[in-house]
């Protein structure tokens, strides 16, 4: 078939052969994110025919051979010749880059949004492609090679079935792996599933035996009773959906006893952390809405103020999912809704649907409206407290705590301060130190989880005092980034479960309330060794179990190895602490990045997974290195 190249055939191996030169532009990395990104590739466009109305059911199955399947219930990729390329719809589409979209009919698309690359960058990047169709009686199939069609599509037998069938084996000469993860897999279909009410999204991974189906008839109603479900609620969840001139429209909502705000906000499928036009809509109708109804229910007198935004935020999860026509993504990490219609729709419907709610759920509605005014009161009492604080100087760096060791230098750039659990260890690390730039705190026992606090009890908690001010920076309206007394960050705890927690509370708090401080890449986490080997007069310190393994076989007659094991840092000496854990020329650091943060607060776990393309490629660089990282 290839004897002949026609104009339009040059074509298609030119765009093929860009998207093999550079993967990057088209999936971000080669390394495993890049990998999953064939998959995203392949299933979001099964996803498309589901949110298009005409699929049930998604299939994917990882293979022992290595390749993965999705198979969908949709109506079939077409395969007759398309006019102009000559070619079936079939083979343009899998050949053609950027082909797909011109044989879509509309309806809102994944595909068409910021992942959206095309099934042709799949075939471009993966050694071989499958692809089954099953359509008006029949089961055709094409095999490609090299992205290359080995033959025409051609029937190879009768078939009552509809749909798709894509089956790949990535290129491993483009990829640094070719093996597919399971739990990455499986919490993206989550996603995707609550996402798209009412299909059924299957697992299957042939490797292990694991499977696992998803089928949510609430969509984000259920997302939402997911996110709260280790946690008391207020009344049910509220589910507004409306198919709006803009598009469609769905907002969940629940309260509950805490004290974070957890949003998450979508448009066609695709996250949206860095929020938008859906977001801000939400926002104000949210806080119009209820001070609107306290006030006509008199549950707020006529000379009290207002519900102010936080007020009416705290403990509230919330997911919303908006679909149109032509999303805009803009922002930093083009994860942020752009279209300004959009605002105005999800204002106008959520006041009028939430309204009607309360009117109908007047208990609900009551509760909802208490746990707001609850809020403000705490948030007036946490600023009296808080002048009170400030006005004491108590944060402005004027005292600096007792058990701080501080470090000599003052020049901020190249200082540390490490959070050392308990004062056995502080003891150990203030010895073992470099005094001149590495200063250290110990925490005694566990700080406040911040996420079960308000500010005002974590403003009068004295381990979490003691942090802020040595760092300097302030907190709330007074953070001041700029203030900060270290370049480094070091958070140092033991190697078992208690120093787990603390590592997690400590990663939760600066998450929540020195967010930039993470984003700038000032948080690092030290790694103490978990054994030491000695053999005669060798010894040598390890970090994991699997590189005692690897130690001990580099060791000729193991049986005299004595193993040493840490369980926690204060078991160390201090010279100890310093050669394996401190000493900025032999120690391992992980450095944080606010995918770990999240990572810490278990909400977050649906979303593992579902980042968007620049941020995909800082957490590459990272990832790796913290993988084995039990946070
Ligand atoms: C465009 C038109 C039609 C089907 C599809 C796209 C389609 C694509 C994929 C990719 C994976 N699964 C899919 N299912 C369907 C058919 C239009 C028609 O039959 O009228």
């Amino acid at each position: 078939m290839d004897s002949q190249y026609g104009a339009s055939e040059i074509k298609v191996l030119e765009g093929l052969e860009a998207v093999k030169r550079r993967p990057g532009m088209y999936i971000g990395t080669t390394d495993v994110s890049g990998l999953h990104h064939l998959v995203w590739e392949v299933v979001d466009n099964s996803i498309d025919e589901a949110m298009a109305g005409f699929c049930k059911n998604i299939n994917v199955e990882i293979l022992e051979d290595g390749s993965l399947s999705v198979e969908d219930d949709g109506r079939g990729i077409p395969v007759e010749t398309h006019e102009k390329t000559k070619k079936s719809a079939l083979e343009t589409v899998m050949t053609i880059l950027h082909a797909g979209g011109k044989f879509g009919d509309g309806g809102y698309k994944v595909s068409g949004g910021l992942h959206g690359v095309g099934i042709s960058v799949v075939n471009a990047l993966s050694s071989t492609i499958k692809a089954e169709v099953f359509r008006d009686g029949y089961h055709w199939v094409q095999d490609y090679k090299d992205s290359k069609a080995v033959a025409d599509v051609k029937k190879v037998g009768k078939s009552d079935k509809r749909g798709t069938k894509i089956t790949f084996v990535p290129d491993p000469k483009v990829f640094e792996t070719v093996v597919f993860d399971f739990d990455t897999i499986v919490s993206r279909l989550r996603q995707q599933s609550y996402l798209t009410k009412g299909v059924t999204i299957s697992i299957t991974d042939y490797r292990s035996g694991k499977r696992f189906r998803f089928y949510f008839e609430g969509g984000i109603k259920s997302y939402v009773s997911y996110l709260n479900r280790k946690k008391e609620t207020i009344g049910e969840v509220v589910y507004i959906e409306k198919d709006a001139p803009e598009g469609l429209i769905e907002v969940a909502l629940q309260y509950t006893q805490t004290f974070q705000e957890h949003i998450f906000t979508f448009a066609n499928n695709i996250h949206t952390p860095e929020g938008g036009m859906h977001l801000t809509g939400f926002r104000s109708a949210l806080t119009r809405t209820i001070n609107n109804y306290a006030r006509k229910a008199a549950l707020l007198k006529e000379k009290e103020e207002n519900l102010t935004s936080d007020d009416v935020r705290e403990g509230l999860t919330t997911v919303i999912s908006v679909k149109l026509g032509n999303p805009q993504f803009e922002g930093q990490t083009k994860s942020k809704l752009g279209n300004p219609e959009m605002r105005t729709a999800v204002e106008s419907v959520f006041s009028e649907y939430f309204m009607q709610y309360m009117d109908e759920h007047p208990n609900e509605a009551r509760a909802m409206v208490a746990k707001c005014s609850l809020a403000a009161r705490a948030r007036l009492a946490a600023r009296a407290a808080r002048d009170t604080v400030i006005r004491k100087g108590a944060l402005e760096g004027m005292t600096l705590p007792g058990k701080l060791a501080d470090c000599s230098s003052r020049d901020s750039s190249n200082t540390e301060l490490f959070i050392v659990e308990g004062d056995s260890a502080g003891g150990s690390a203030k010895q073992g130190r470099n005094r001149e730039f590495q200063a250290i705190l110990p925490l005694r026992g566990k700080i406040l989880n911040v996420e079960q606090a308000r500010m005002d009890k974590i403003l009068a908690n004295n381990e979490i005092k003691a942090l802020i001010i040595a760092l300097g920076v302030g907190i709330g309206e007074t953070f001041d980034a700029s203030k900060l007394r270290y370049d480094r960050i070091v958070i140092m705890t033991d190697a078992d479960v208690d120093g787990a927690h603390i590592r997690t509370l400590l990663l939760t708090m600066f998450y929540r309330y020195f967010q930039s401080l993470i984003e700038t890449g000032h948080v690092y986490i030290a790694q103490p060794p978990l054994y030491r080997l000695s053999f005669g007069k060798k010894s040598e310190y390890v970090y994991s179990d699997e590189g005692k393994e690897n130690t001990l076989k580099t060791f000729e007659t193991p049986d005299k190895v004595n193993i040493q094991r840490y369980k926690g840092l204060g078991e160390m000496n201090p010279e100890q602490l310093w050669e394996t854990t401190m000493d900025p020329d032999r120690r391992t650091m992980f450095q944080v990045t606010i995918e770990d943060a999240q990572q810490a607060d278990f909400v977050f776990d649906t979303l593992m997974g579902s980042e968007v393309l620049p941020r995909k490629k800082f957490i590459q660089t990272h990832a790796k290195r913290v993988r084995n990282l039990d946070i």
